[in-house]
């Protein structure tokens, strides 16, 4: 079976680019360039979570899937009234090519558009570029280039949504012994001592850490590897039954026991100075491992 791929328009006016691939499938929103939907053909499960009541909306972030949190991570430092996580989850992109590999993978590569809105969030000139390619594993590239004539710093992440059997049945491992900041404890530092697991709302951020993930999920007889290059923050986040049911959003009852997200980040001390002419890519890189 070979390769095709489509763009969509939904009710809303978004446009998703919808990808077939002998090794997967995929659904990729020109808003935020957001891979709403990957799911490789050998895999038995889902292996991104998308909400069932996720909001299709302009100027608002699928949940679930890639959200790409840029070029802050979190709230704006100073700025409050600024978009959460940055507005290149929210505005337009456009797509500069898509191109059939010899492996049979298919390569996306986008390019936001600054809207007006955005040009009065930053002051400076810049390239953001996305690269994503849709196979038997998910690898997305993130490339930022300082157009201006002076430094500049960003943050930034993959905040990723991963499906799983049950929140409380996982673990993650790849960052014990790594020192993270605890939102549910005043951002509080401390060591994690062993693989994580889940029992209540969790929220950290780990620094200094380029490690690999994995979800070790027994129920689903599997592994999600998450690897990652020039990342040195992966961000764990669950928002347990009280949050989720205060959010819009999350699914119907329960559905966030079906998610976790693993985020590769750079952030707090592991922000980000990009230098005049110079380029920095982060990326990341999903698979699945069954047994
Ligand atoms: O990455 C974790 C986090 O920043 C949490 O603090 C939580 O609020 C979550 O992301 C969701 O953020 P969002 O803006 O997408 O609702």
């Amino acid at each position: 079976m070979g390769s095709s791929w489509k763009i969509n328009h939904d009710v809303n006016g978004l446009e998703f680019i919808e990808i077939s691939n002998p090794l997967a499938e995929a659904k990729i929103g020109l808003q935020g360039a957001h891979v709403a939907w990957w799911r490789p053909k050998s895999s038995s499960e889902d292996v991104l979570w998308l909400s069932s009541n996720a909001r299709y909306e302009k100027g608002r972030s699928i949940r679930g899937g890639v959200p790409i949190c840029w070029p802050w991570f979190g709230d704006h430092p100073t700025d409050g009234n600024f978009c959460v996580h940055g507005f290149a989850r929210v505005i337009p992109w456009q797509l500069i090519k898509v191109v059939d590999l010899k492996n049979g993978a298919t390569q996306v590569s986008l390019k936001l558009k600054p809207t007006d809105e955005a040009k009065k969030q930053l002051t400076y000139n810049y390239n953001l570029e996305l690269t994503i390619t849709v196979g038997e594993s998910l690898y997305l590239n993130l490339k930022t280039t300082n157009l201006s004539n002076h430094p500049f710093v960003i943050s930034e992440g993959f905040h990723t949504y991963f499906y799983v059997s049950d929140i409380e049945s996982i673990k993650v491992t790849g960052l014990e012994n790594m020192v993270f900041s605890d939102k549910f404890a005043n951002f509080n530092r401390d060591i994690q001592r062993e693989p994580i697991k889940f029992s209540g709302p969790f929220d950290r951020v780990y620094t200094n850490t380029s490690n690999d993930c994995y979800i070790e999920d027994e129920k689903f007889n599997r592994v999600i590897t998450i690897k990652k290059s020039n990342s040195d923050s992966t961000v764990i986040w669950t928002p347990w039954d009280k949050i989720a049911n205060q959010m819009a959003d999350m699914g119907k009852k329960d559905e966030w026991r079906r998610m976790v997200c693993v985020e590769t980040a750079n952030l707090l001390e592991n922000s980000v100075v990009i230098y005049p002419d110079v380029s920095h890519s982060i990326a990341t890189e999903y698979s699945v491992q069954e047994f």
